[in-house]
């Protein structure tokens, strides 16, 4: 099995995050971004819009993190995607909130804040300062819940957490202050704390700056 995709990419993390958590074993295959090897005939094969994450399973090829992350549970008949439709649903809400909104948001912010002025691009102000706005409307929200339920979805830990976990990994990178969202803080530090995530990564932009 192969992940295909960038380090620092939100969607990225959510499918490694994941296959860890379902004990998968897999090589995470590095995409070249900076060097446009996303956008090559050989890597459109896996992704016709040139895009990461991808996953490759014997010959089976997914794109989208979304579906890559249910195939997964699925494939192992793991509880982190409910059997029960309305348990399923619940899951399939808040990990679309997750990843619309909290991970639009952060997306702009970080383009704009992190990644242009490091690489030269030009900064999008309008964007940056939607996003910024938009956090502010929506942590609060992911926050409420998680003063509501040990998990996003309810007691117990679901694709939802993962996809949560992945978009608010970055908050320290685009200078968010995350202490101002109590639960959200707590339930995050103890998500980082799991194996899966130090699989990953000890911490978010580790790679970042280990490039300078
Ligand atoms: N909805 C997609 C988003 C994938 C996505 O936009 N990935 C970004 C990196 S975070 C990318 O590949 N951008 C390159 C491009 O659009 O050219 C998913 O969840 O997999």
């Amino acid at each position: 099995m192969k992940i295909y995709g960038l380090a620092i990419s939100a969607p990225v993390i959510k499918t490694r995050l994941v296959a860890n958590a379902l004990g998968l074993d897999y090589e995470f295959r590095n995409v070249n971004m900076m060097e446009g090897e996303h956008k090559t005939e050989e890597y459109k094969k896996l992704h016709p819009a040139g895009k990461v994450p991808v996953l490759e399973d014997d010959g089976f090829v997914l794109f989208e993190s979304g579906a890559i992350c249910r195939y997964l549970a699925q494939k192992q008949n793991s509880d982190l995607y409910p059997k029960d439709i309305k348990q399923q649903a619940v899951v399939d809400q808040w990990s679309d909130f997750a990843a619309i909104h909290i991970g639009g948001a952060v997306g702009r912010v970080l383009f704009n804040k992190v990644l242009a002025p490091k690489m030269g691009w030009e900064v999008d102000e309008k964007s940056l300062q939607c996003g910024q706005e938009f956090l502010d409307r929506f942590l609060p929200i992911v926050d409420q819940q998680l003063g509501r339920s040990t998990y996003l979805a309810g007691d117990k830990i679901s694709l939802a957490d993962y996809a949560l976990l992945a978009h608010v990994d970055p908050l320290e990178a685009i200078e968010i202050d995350v202490s101002k969202y109590s639960n959200l803080q707590k339930w995050r530090d103890a998500m980082r704390a799991r194996g899966e995530y130090q699989k990953v990564h000890k911490f978010y932009g580790e790679e970042m700056m280990a490039q300078g």
